[in-house]
């Protein structure tokens, strides 16, 4: 297969949830020297959009939306050590989690293998994470940013409800919060009260390195 073939075939296969086809095809694409990020972002996303849009139409049903993430996620662990390749020093802690009521996490997963690649300490707290599993995360382990994902429009009124819970506890200035995930947008981040949102990984990696140097700035004036 050259790389267009391989990259269909990738495409192919999460659509039909074939979670050994893809863990094969995406050995065999990184052997090729097809880079992770072209599997990630040629193949495996839009694979991923097609299977919420077909959900959509009635085409797909939870079961086979639930192969397809599957299959994606078994991708996923074998690209993380090689997008999480790095050499560079800790540049903060970031704490994550996907909101109560809501289990999806493949989108919130990626931003965490970003985070570490460019040299972030990451918590990740996991799915349908509850605003007091939130507040102990910061008292433990000290954050310099939260992050919230959130999938749903049901589930996405918890970044108002975690951060209200963050200010009760006295804990809201100790900490940056951003938000993200498919229904989220920058102007919900602000009705919320949120200091950031990132429409995808990559955004979401240059937006938490700006915030954490903008606020270490101001401590230094
Ligand atoms: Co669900 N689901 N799902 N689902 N699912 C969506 C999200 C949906 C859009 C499908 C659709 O209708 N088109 C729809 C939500 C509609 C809405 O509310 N607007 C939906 C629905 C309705 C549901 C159920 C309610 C279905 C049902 O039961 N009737 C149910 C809810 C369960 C629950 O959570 N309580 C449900 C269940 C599931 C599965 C369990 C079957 C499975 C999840 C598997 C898993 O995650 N382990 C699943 C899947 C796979 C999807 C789709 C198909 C794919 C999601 C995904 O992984 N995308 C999805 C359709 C779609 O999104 N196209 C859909 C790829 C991922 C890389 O992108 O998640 O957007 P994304 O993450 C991005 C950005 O959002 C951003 O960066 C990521 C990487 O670039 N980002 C951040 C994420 N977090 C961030 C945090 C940040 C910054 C950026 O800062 C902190």
């Amino acid at each position: 297969m050259n790389t267009e073939e391989i990259i269909k075939a990738l495409y192919d296969q999460t659509l039909a949830g074939n979670a050994p086809a893809v863990l094969e095809l995406t050995q065999e694409a990184l052997t090729m020297g097809i880079g992770p990020d072209s599997i990630l972002f040629d193949a495996l996303i839009p694979s991923l959009e097609e299977v919420g849009a077909r959900f959509e139409r009635g085409d797909y049903f939870v079961p086979e939306m639930l192969i397809a993430g599957k299959a994606m996620s078994g991708a996923l662990n074998v690209l993380r050590p090689l997008l999480a390749e790095t050499g560079a020093e800790s540049i903060g802690t970031f704490l994550m989690g996907t909101v109560k009521g809501d289990v999806h996490d493949i989108g919130k997963n990626l931003v965490n293998i970003m985070l570490e690649g460019a040299g972030f300490n990451v918590i990740d707290l996991g799915v349908q994470t509850p605003p007091e599993k939130f507040i102990a995360g910061i008292r433990e382990h000290k954050p310099d940013i939260v992050g919230m994902s959130a999938f749903l429009t049901t589930t996405m009124p918890m970044f108002k409800v975690n951060i209200h819970e963050i200010t009760k506890a006295g804990l809201r200035d100790e900490v940056i919060i951003m938000v993200g995930g498919a229904p989220v947008t920058q102007e919900y981040a602000d009705a919320v009260g949120a200091d950031g949102y990132a429409a995808d990984a990559s955004t979401a990696v240059r937006l938490a390195k700006e915030m954490i140097k903008q606020r270490r700035d101001k401590v230094l004036v």
